[in-house]
């Protein structure tokens, strides 16, 4: 859905902005929600913010989203202030609107939030090079550090079971049987690879179950393109895409940077040749991921490290092989077949994982 530009000044008048609404344009590569860049002018002076639509269909309750993302970003700002930090970049900033809301509702009943705008730096889709994943890493853990004391209630559970994989296993299977769009026939192969799989699913519940695996506060989306890099110094500056940080497991984060952050590939890549884990990138992860979390890491989660990455990149192939057969009714697609096509990378990267799990092993 693209909106006109008099919907998205309109939009955006209903938080506190500076300056005169210049333009609007779709942004960034998200499957999810909608997002824009706008461009304002200050007095000669460019501004700029995002705008979102969150999408509701995937969050059923947008509210308690932003709640979960006001006291989150607000507990970050608090940490950076103390730290002297630059605060401009060092994490998402929410506009309000003038009674002090964090979203509004258009006519549609669709909610919206803003943001500032983090210049100079971008998220990637592919990472180049190990010292970009080390960087990234960095930043899932130190995320992970940050809101180990978020004062106040548990989080929300923005989507209940989010990475709960027996219970994705579970919703393949019932895709399965209902054939919604009659592709069943079409993926016998990568219903097997799945199947052949079944019992890993649920080593990570059962650890968290039996109180091996404590539960945090995750970014549960973080995907290489959901952190941002510096353009300057190349280091990582913030997560973005917070809608689903709620309580989880570290094991999530650093298995779905895994997932993201080794593959040379696109998402949806149609060559598989193409497609495979980067063991220099997984090393440089680690050693990212460590370096912020081992403070506070449990022997079960640090043991876990190589077999989160393979199980999430498992999980979220199980999720577009489901969703292909429910008709693609969840993912954003642009093109036949894509959630097909990111299911058969997800599930060669595994392939790849497995073949090289001893050396990822190795470096524990
Ligand atoms: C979605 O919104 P985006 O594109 O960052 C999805 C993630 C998937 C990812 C796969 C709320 O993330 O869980 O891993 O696509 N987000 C939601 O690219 O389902
Ligand atoms: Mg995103």
């Amino acid at each position: 859905m693209n909106l006109t530009q008099a919907e998205l000044k309109e939009i955006v008048y209903n938080f506190i902005v500076y300056g005169d609404f210049l333009v609007g344009v779709p942004f960034g590569g998200g499957n999810v929600n909608d997002t824009y860049q706008l461009t304002f002018d200050q007095g000669g002076v460019r501004l700029y913010y995002i705008l979102q639509r969150i999408n509701h269909n995937v969050f059923h309750k947008p509210e308690n989203v932003m709640e979960n993302l006001a006291r989150v970003t607000d507990h970050l700002l608090s940490k950076i202030h103390a730290a002297h930090m630059e605060t401009r970049r060092r994490t998402i900033r929410l506009l309000r609107t003038p009674e002090g809301k964090t979203c509004t509702f258009d006519r549609h009943g669709n909610c919206w939030r803003a943001y500032v705008f983090i210049t100079n730096a971008r998220a990637y889709d592919v990472l180049e090079t190990p010292e970009q994943a080390f960087c990234i890493a960095q930043t899932i853990g130190e995320f992970q550090l940050n809101l180990i004391d978020l004062p106040g209630p548990r989080l929300h559970e923005t989507i209940p079971n989010f990475h709960n994989t027996p219970k994705r296993l579970e919703a393949l299977e019932q895709s399965i049987r209902k054939d919604e769009a009659g592709r069943v026939k079409s993926v016998q192969r990568e219903i097997d690879f799945v199947m052949d799989r079944k019992d890993e699913c649920s080593k990570l519940v059962k650890l968290f179950e039996e109180g091996s695996i404590p539960e945090r506060i995750t970014h549960n989306d973080t995907k290489s393109n959901n952190i941002l890099i510096d353009d300057l110094s190349g280091e990582g500056l913030c997560m973005i895409d917070l809608d689903t940080v709620m309580p989880g497991l570290s094991l999530y984060d650093f298995g779905d940077i895994v997932r993201s952050g080794t593959n040379p590939a696109e998402e949806d890549e149609t060559d598989l040749s193409k497609v495979g884990m980067r063991f220099d990138m997984y090393e440089a992860l680690h050693r990212g991921y460590v370096d912020m979390t081992s403070g506070f890491l449990t022997p079960a989660e640090y043991e876990n490290l190589p077999f989160a990455g393979k199980l999430i990149t498992l999980e979220i192939g199980i999720r577009f092989l489901a969703d292909f057969l429910d008709g693609d009714v969840y993912f954003k697609t642009r093109r036949a077949n894509q959630n097909l096509d990111r299911c058969r990378t997800q599930f060669k990267l595994v392939e790849s994982i497995e073949e090289q799990m001893d050396k990822m092993t190795a470096l524990l």
